[in-house]
């Protein structure tokens, strides 16, 4: 005959009020004498608490984030009358399975019973990068072949979740095999429980950044990055950008030095054309585009997105900035279509509007290079014998060094500067 039986939480030395950090079973499944049903949290050490023998979870009484102590109801089971009466699991491990002194006990059909703590195998609190996890999923991570030093824990403190475990077997199989950056073996990063040092808060990434990051960490490690810094004299661009400003500010166009910087990019382009290409998927080949469509860095108040200019030859400087003011306005406003952040050949990041002198941008695969820019400022130049004042422009050049070459590399920011140093040569 069935019987229903309440499992308590048994006597676990001086602990008293130990928080529940994770339950691994709800009201319905059928569990296994020894499989774990809750993890716990003490000062020392997490653990996890098993059944105390097979049966089906009628109603879970705890959840994550109580505190629990000797005697609390965790859960109610029911069992067969054979598993019951005679074969209540004896302890595996230090703690004795007992019956409770829960007044509950008293009725035939409902009759607690403490379970044996399972004392933690290896756990660490791990400032030495060594994992944080339970034992219960140490033995989910064995049975996957899964590394936990490998593996970076979402929970409290660092901790790694069954859902940790399984999201690192999946990006494993996603990984690529061959060709570009797949498989690449990293030690873990070391999980540190910062409060232990000091107040802390914990603030959840955006959602832009949390995507962003996937693949800026990719095209990090995955692309052999160069960056090349130069500077650009932008004296007499900056005299005709501020007479077309006062011309185009009654029309709302706002007209910047980026505008100019994307034609002169597009042109440097068409000069060096292995710029305006990707690297095939069997990393052996070319792929040249003839369109110059150009992303641009936008920097929002939820992280980064790279809108794309499209056909950048075939506009002016004016609707350049007009489609620059355009786009910016839609980031910020999260109006962008995800269809107009794609097909970029060659991506701009202008941080000359806040400051800096200048920074290693990082290329957005497939594309193989990237123009960073930072603020312009004036400086004694050189020149005829004397120093004249000039307005210098810092411009910094991150390039996949598997498609271009330095001196190629050095050649196409050379061109820059000339072609800014004489806006004229914009339009030949
Ligand atoms: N040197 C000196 N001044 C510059 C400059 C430069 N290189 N670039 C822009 N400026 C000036 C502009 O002329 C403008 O001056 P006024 O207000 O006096 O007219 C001012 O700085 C602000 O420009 P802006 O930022 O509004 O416009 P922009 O066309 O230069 O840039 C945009 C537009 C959308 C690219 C920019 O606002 C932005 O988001 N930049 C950040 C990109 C970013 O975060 N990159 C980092 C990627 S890696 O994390």
């Amino acid at each position: 005959m069935a019987e229903i039986k309440q499992v308590l939480m048994p006597d676990i030395g001086d602990s008293k009020d130990v928080p529940v950090i994770e339950v691994m079973v709800k009201a319905g499944d059928t569990v296994k004498a020894e499989q774990p049903l809750l993890t716990l949290e003490t000062d020392k050490a997490t653990m996890d608490v098993p059944a105390p023998f097979d049966g089906v979870v009628k109603n879970v009484s705890v959840k994550v984030g109580d505190k629990i102590s000797e005697g609390t109801l965790i859960l109610s089971m029911e069992t067969s009358a054979t598993e019951t009466s005679a074969d209540v699991s004896p302890p595996t491990t230090p703690a004795p399975v007992k019956e409770a002194a829960n007044p509950a006990a008293a009725t035939p059909v409902t009759a607690p019973v403490a379970m044996p703590i399972v004392t933690p195998t290896g756990f660490q609190s791990s400032p030495t990068g060594k994992a944080h996890a339970s034992p219960s999923i140490r033995h989910f991570a064995r049975e996957l072949g899964v590394d936990l030093t490998r593996v970076r824990g979402s929970g409290e403190k660092g901790r790694i979740t069954k859902n940790d475990v399984q999201s690192f077997v999946k990006a494993t199989l996603a990984q690529p095999q061959g060709g570009s950056g797949g498989g690449l073996q990293v030690s873990a990063m070391p999980v540190v429980d910062f409060s232990r040092y000091g107040v802390i808060e914990t603030k959840p990434l955006s959602r832009i950044k949390k995507l962003s990051g996937a693949n800026l960490h990719r095209n990090w490690v995955s692309i052999p990055h160069i960056t090349q810094h130069d500077e650009a004299d932008i004296t007499e661009m900056e005299v005709f950008r501020k007479e077309l400003g006062e011309e185009y500010s009654k029309q709302g166009i706002k007209i910047t030095p980026l505008a100019f910087l994307l034609k002169a990019v597009v042109t440097a382009m068409q000069q060096h054309p292995d710029f305006n290409s990707s690297l095939d998927a069997s990393g052996e080949n070319l792929v040249l585009k003839k369109y110059f469509h150009i992303g641009v860095a936008v920097d929002t108040p939820d992280g980064l997105m790279v809108p794309v200019l499209r056909d950048v030859d075939q506009k002016g400087i004016v609707q350049l900035a007009k489609e620059l003011g355009e786009i910016s306005a839609k980031a910020r406003e999260k109006k962008l279509p995800a269809t107009a952040m794609q097909g970029g050949c060659f991506t701009i990041s202008s941080l000359g509007g806040i400051g800096g002198t200048a920074f290693t941008p990082i290329i957005n695969a497939p594309e193989v290079a990237i123009l960073g820019v930072s603020k312009a400022s004036i400086k004694p130049v050189f020149q005829e014998d004397k120093f004249v004042p000039r307005l210098m422009l810092p411009l910094s050049l991150s390039y996949d060094h598997r498609v271009i070459d330095g001196a190629e590399a050095v050649r196409f920011t050379s061109y820059l500067g000339k072609v800014l140093s004489d806006v004229r040569r914009l339009v030949l």
